[in-house]
């Protein structure tokens, strides 16, 4: 068999088991790339959450030796959330981003990996293959321009034409030689709406990204937030989609999806006053299949707390102010305190905050608190 007649076995089987495009990419280094990263590493853009060696990032052969190929997939996730609970006064919602609606992406795409690695296995046993999703050492991004899956978009995004940017992206290397396919040409054109909506301006021009100023990356972060970014954040649980909902490629896209990532929305627009009393255990069994679900329950607890803050939630204020007291995580009585100064006066919150800083050790606890009390107090002076 040829290695022309194997791509078109590939092709066809790839359909077969559920991946919505696939793309062949030579494994040459990616120069321009490399010149990006250490661009973004010198700003300090980076999210640190990327492998730092680049390296290992731009020259596939580090990673698969006598690598040829780069194999990209494309698998599309849903953008509408079907009949979603409405949030009200006394059970307000918060929401994921879509790339944690269903079960976690990391784990169908590879699975669809080991099956098309099975598959080559099968035909050429000498082949070698090393297969990544999001976690591995390559950009995903640019393996999946070079391989013609999509263009590289303003908002960062691979946008393809047929499912818009709600498409998740995985890699194989591979030493078998087959013949590239060709990358598809920009459409974004003059449009700049997503660097326009962004809410922090994390878009610093199209296809350059801040990390550190994205929503996306804040709600994954452990710490405080920084003060600025919190009420921007409003009642997002982890992750935001901005920058890609307001991208008019996306317009009627994301009704077509893999099965396994449809939403459950209890689980993708959950209320936040019970996430403020679930148990590790809980926790696990009701988001850890979630690709949302990465960085423990701190980060959306914290982010729930910020939530009710946004809303000005009322109902919430015995357990804020319970939190603020007793909560054994610095961050989460940081963010109670300032969920409580954003809601107001109300059952004795001044006493409360009061009381807290108090007996409060920590001092970027007691900073926190004592803002929130000058916001109080501000607002008692102006009514
Ligand atoms: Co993310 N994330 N992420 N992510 N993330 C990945 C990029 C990926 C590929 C995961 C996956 O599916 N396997 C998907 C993207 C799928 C797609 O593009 N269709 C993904 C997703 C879904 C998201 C979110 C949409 C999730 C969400 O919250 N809803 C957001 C989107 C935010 C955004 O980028 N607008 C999100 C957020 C993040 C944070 C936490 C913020 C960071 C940083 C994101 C970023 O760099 N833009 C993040 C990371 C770190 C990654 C990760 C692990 C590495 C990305 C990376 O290396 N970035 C990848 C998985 C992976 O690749 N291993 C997922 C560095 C930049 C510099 O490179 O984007 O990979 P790049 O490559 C492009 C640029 O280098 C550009 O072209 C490349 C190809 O597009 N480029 C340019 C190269 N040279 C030059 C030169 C010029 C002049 C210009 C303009 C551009």
């Amino acid at each position: 068999m040829t290695n022309a007649q194997l791509k078109e076995e590939l092709v066809a089987y790839s359909k077969s088991i559920g991946i919505d495009k696939i793309g062949f990419a030579s494994a040459d280094p990616f120069l321009t790339l490399k010149e990006r990263l250490k661009t973004q590493q010198q700003l300090g853009y980076q999210s640190g959450f990327e492998e730092p060696d680049i390296d290992k990032r731009t020259e596939p052969e580090r990673l698969l030796p006598y690598a040829k190929t780069i194999i990209s997939i494309a698998l599309a996730y849903p953008a509408k959330l079907e009949n979603p609970p409405k949030g009200v006064k006394g059970k307000r919602r918060g929401i994921f981003c879509r790339a944690s609606w269903g079960e976690d992406y990391h784990i169908v795409l590879n699975d669809r990996l080991q099956k098309l690695e099975a598959f080559i296995h099968e035909r050429v046993p000498s082949a070698k293959m090393a297969s990544m999703v999001d976690t591995g050492a390559l950009s995903d991004r640019a393996v999946a321009e070079r391989a013609g899956i999509g263009w590289s978009g303003k908002n960062c995004a691979i946008i393809t034409p047929e499912f818009g940017s709600y498409v998740y992206l995985g890699d194989m290397i591979t030493t078998i030689a087959f013949e590239p396919d060709t990358p598809i040409d920009d459409q974004c054109g003059t449009c700049n709406k997503c660097v326009d909506a962004c809410p922090t301006g994390a878009l610093i021009q199209g296809g350059q990204l801040d990390s550190n100023k994205c929503i996306a990356f804040l709600t994954q972060t452990k710490e405080m937030i920084p003060e600025r970014y919190r009420k921007k954040i409003g009642n997002r649980l982890y992750g935001c989609d901005t920058c890609q909902v307001v991208c008019p490629e996306n317009k009627g896209k994301g009704e077509e999806y893999q099965p396994e990532f449809t939403p459950d929305p209890e689980k993708v627009k959950p209320e936040l006053l019970p996430l403020l009393s679930i148990s590790n255990r809980e926790f696990k069994e009701k988001y850890g299949k979630m690709a949302g679900s990465w960085r423990g329950k701190k980060p959306i607890q914290r982010n729930a707390v910020m939530a009710l803050g946004h809303f000005r939630e009322k109902g919430a204020v015995p357990k804020l102010q319970s939190l603020l007291t007793h909560d054994p995580r610095p961050v989460i009585r940081g963010s109670a305190a300032w969920s409580l100064g954003e809601i107001g006066e109300s059952d004795g919150n001044h006493a409360a905050l009061q009381a807290a800083n108090e007996q409060e050790d920590d001092a970027s606890v007691r900073g926190e608190i004592r803002q929130a009390l000058m916001k109080l107090e501000k607002e008692v002076e102006h009514s």
